[in-house]
């Protein structure tokens, strides 16, 4: 699918809409990521580029993650995070995947630096998302030749969704703090079929994030890699124990973030 629109202005957003829907749950559920081309506009990356190596210069190569709607309010990322284009294809995604409407409207955006050693310890966290559907947007990803790159991997639908949150928790504990290292290992990876998604700065990937075990590959500690996500549709939003455990998860950084 592609939206570049030739009349487009260099510097706009390109718009996206809800009538990707059925394409882009097609190739999810078919190859794990479906991809809308040429969305954000050099000239826009370029911007937000800028305000990462600023940020690198100021605190040094560490792991920067930044989350929830305050970081992007204002920013030229705004116009797509606001865009009802955007908002109705997430409703529309969610919709088809879970068969019910969505908790919420909300969209969960988040944006995340790797770089330094700390963005090796970013790297290779494999984990399912708790929001059906996630957006990656790649930023700033590197590309000398050579160089490890921070792609993304995945093992595409591995699961459907929990209909109980506790289950949901106690698979997520399993998965990715007990098995964790398993799912890093090369023949894991081939056995499992596991996916590559080659990152190219300016797309929007779609993936069933809560279905979906994925992580980012590593990039030289000396890289700087930066994307984007769009979270959307926590079927667990109002449960008690989420809250927890989503306090346990913001904890667990604060916790890597000081190491
Ligand atoms: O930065 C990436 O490539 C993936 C990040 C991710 O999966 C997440 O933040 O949930
Ligand atoms: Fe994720």
């Amino acid at each position: 699918m592609n939206a570049l629109d030739d009349e487009r202005p260099l510097d706009e957003i390109a718009r996206v809409e809800v009538q990707s829907a059925q394409a882009l749950a097609q190739s999810m559920d078919d190859d794990g990521v479906g991809v809308l081309y040429d969305i954000v506009p050099a000239a826009i990356l370029a911007k937000i580029r800028n305000g990462v190596a600023e940020l690198v210069e100021q605190d040094g190569n560490r792991y920067f993650g930044f989350s929830g709607a305050q970081w992007i309010s204002g920013t030229c990322l705004a116009p797509l995070f606001e865009d009802a284009g955007l908002q109705a294809l997430l409703r529309q995604l969610y919709t088809r995947k879970m068969g019910t409407l969505p908790p919420s409207d909300r969209i969960l955006p988040v944006m995340r630096v790797l770089s330094g050693k700390q963005g090796i310890r970013h790297s290779n966290n494999f984990h399912y998302d708790s929001y059906a559907v996630s957006i990656l947007l790649p930023v700033l990803i590197p590309n000398d030749p050579g160089e490890q790159a921070g792609h993304l991997v995945m093992f595409p639908n591995l699961r459907n969704a929990r209909r109980f949150a506790i289950v949901n928790i106690v698979e997520k504990a399993i998965v990715e703090k007990l098995l964790g290292r398993i799912w890093r290992l090369p023949h894991v990876q081939k056995w499992l079929s596991a996916k590559v998604v080659t990152l190219q700065p300016g797309n929007l990937y779609f993936i069933w994030g809560l279905r979906s075990l994925h992580a980012n590959q590593a990039c030289s500690p000396s890289s700087i890699r930066c994307t984007v996500l769009f979270h959307f549709g926590d079927p667990h939003e109002s449960s008690l124990l989420k809250g927890i455990s989503h306090r346990l998860h913001a904890m667990r950084l604060r916790r890597m973030a000081r190491d």
